[in-house]
């Protein structure tokens, strides 16, 4: 998985939108996925938007653990970040982030005034990583929906500004993500998590990873999602022993590996599974 090593060369031109457009927002919403609220910043925009205000939206806080969420919002305000919870897809929190980014914005707003030119329209830019729901949250501020989404990495291209109301204009971004991760860890998160394009890892290899890691939780989806027995179970017998209780099987009774992945994964990211957040709140 640490292998997952690329950077397509949209994501370079993105990049460079993103540079280009600091400059002319007063704030930069960035869309973070609940699950992963620290491996899906983007560790370029440290540098990318500088000291521009970053209010930081932890959407997807659905199939989150509402009481990490908690956490991290508490974090990420300690660290002088806005911060909102948000379900983009239920038009959730949508109130909040508004009133959120007005209130971050008002000083550049009310400097304008002071010098007696008219009030404008907050400006904000929406980045993240892939697959986070920028559109989709988009889509959830306007009256009409605009913004194409979808659940696959990559899906925003162009640059595109939307005028929500006339208190706040829009700029969505296509994702992106860094061209080298620092570890394994970050790799495995951002491919469980749908951020990275499944054609660049095996699903075998992420969903062997993830039943790792659920393990460590109480109680763990193994066990409750599929019946699963999983005392000294390995990951590769968990595989086994769902492929048996599905009926997953090939010709001759073998176990399909790739197929118990496959639906492994989807269910992880539809949120069947339950309610995980897989990054720890640094104490
Ligand atoms: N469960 C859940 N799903 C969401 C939420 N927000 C977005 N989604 C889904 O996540 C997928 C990706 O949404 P998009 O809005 O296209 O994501 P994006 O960040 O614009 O993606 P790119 O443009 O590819 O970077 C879609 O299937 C959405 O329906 C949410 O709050 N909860
Ligand atoms: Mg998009």
């Amino acid at each position: 998985m640490s292998q997952i090593q690329w950077y397509p060369g949209h994501m370079t031109k993105a990049k460079r939108t993103i540079q280009e457009a600091v400059a002319v927002v007063d704030l930069v919403i960035v869309v973070l996925d609940a699950r992963i609220p620290f491996t899906s910043y983007n560790p370029d925009f440290r540098q990318i938007l500088g000291k521009k205000p970053q209010l930081m939206v932890l959407n997807k806080a659905d199939m989150a653990n509402p009481a990490e969420t908690k956490k991290w919002l508490a974090y990420y305000k300690s660290k002088g970040f806005g911060a909102v919870a948000m379900n983009a897809q239920q038009k959730q929190g949508v109130k909040e982030l508004l009133k959120t980014a007005a209130n971050m914005a008002e000083p550049v707003l009310a400097a304008l005034e002071a010098k007696g030119r008219n009030r404008r329209p907050v400006r904000a830019m929406v980045v993240g990583s892939p697959n986070t729901g920028k559109s989709t949250l988009i889509n959830a501020l306007m009256p009409k929906a605009t913004s194409k989404t979808g659940n696959k990495p990559g899906v925003t291209r162009g640059k595109q500004w939307v005028r929500v109301n006339d208190k706040i204009d829009l700029l969505d971004t296509p994702g992106i993500l860094w061209p080298k991760f620092e570890n394994a860890n970050i790799a495995f998160a951002l491919a469980v998590t749908g951020a990275i394009s499944n054609e660049v890892y095996s699903s075998l290899e992420v969903v062997l990873q993830l039943i790792g890691r659920l393990n460590k939780f109480s109680p763990n989806p193994w066990e409750t999602r599929y019946k699963i027995d999983c005392a000294e179970k390995s990951a590769e017998q968990i595989i086994q022993a769902i492929g048996l209780a599905r009926g997953m099987l090939a010709q001759g009774g073998t176990v399909v590996e790739e197929e118990v992945a496959a639906v492994v994964l989807a269910e992880f990211r539809n949120g069947k599974l339950g309610r995980f957040t897989l990054d720890e709140v640094p104490k």
